[in-house]
């Protein structure tokens, strides 16, 4: 695979995409759809599909090229008992973490709730990162996997930017990954929020790594 120039803010990177991974980060139903953890917290969960349509190609770009292309989801065991006490005690409690909802317990592994939209579901092979906490790094094997495949750069995506994006891209930082994030395939339940997110990640000369709109990204996936 050849190296690859990409428009990106606060500069133009010269990206190797045989050593990229494209990180789709939590696009759950329970996020996205009505019923689900988000909506239950009062947002409005319509915000998020916006980031769905440019998704799918870039994740058909990642598809074609063969890149290694890992989802996330966030949520715990049945028993809660990977959940902290001050995470689930919060909000009215028909409505917290492991509580009934329309599509079975909210942010809870294995409910229809806690899976991926069938926009974007993973491909037979895919690998899947069930994390516990707001980052993909902590307390999963995504480091080690990242680390064995010899990726230095990834492709970051999903919802939300300011939440489980951001985090996963300071926690990358921190490992010696350079993050590219894509601006138009993340959102947010709060608009300012998203714009905020992604001018933190690229301030500074992009003290947390880049970022890119996917049209960019997708036509150097798509070049010869
Ligand atoms: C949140 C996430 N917002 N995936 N999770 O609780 O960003």
């Amino acid at each position: 695979m050849a190296v690859k120039r990409i428009e990106a803010e606060p500069s133009t990177l010269v990206v190797e995409l045989d050593h990229a991974a494209l990180i789709i980060i939590d696009m759950q139903r329970d996020f996205l759809e009505p019923g689900g953890f988000g909506e239950t917290l009062g947002n409005n969960v319509a915000l998020l599909k916006a980031a769905v349509p440019p998704l799918q190609k870039l994740l058909d770009a990642a598809r074609a090229c063969k890149m290694l292309i890992i989802h996330t989801r966030e949520g715990h065991r049945p028993d809660l008992s990977d959940a902290p006490k001050h995470k689930v005690e919060r909000g009215e409690p028909s409505l917290r973490i492991g509580a009934p909802g329309p599509m079975g317990r909210i942010l809870i592994r294995g409910e229809p709730g806690h899976d991926i939209i069938p926009e974007l579901y993973p491909a037979p092979g895919e690998p899947v990162i069930d994390k516990p906490g707001k980052g993909a790094f902590y307390q999963t094997d995504l480091e080690l996997m990242l680390k064995n495949r010899e990726i230095d750069t990834l492709f970051v995506c999903g919802v939300t930017t300011e939440v489980c994006v951001n985090t996963t891209v300071r926690e990358a930082n921190d490992r010696g990954f350079r993050c590219i994030v894509l601006s138009d395939c993340c959102a947010s339940y709060f608009p300012e929020f998203h714009a905020a997110g992604l001018a933190m990640i690229k301030a500074q000369g992009g003290i947390f790594g880049w970022v890119a709109a996917s049209p960019h990204v997708v036509a150097a996936m798509d070049s010869p």
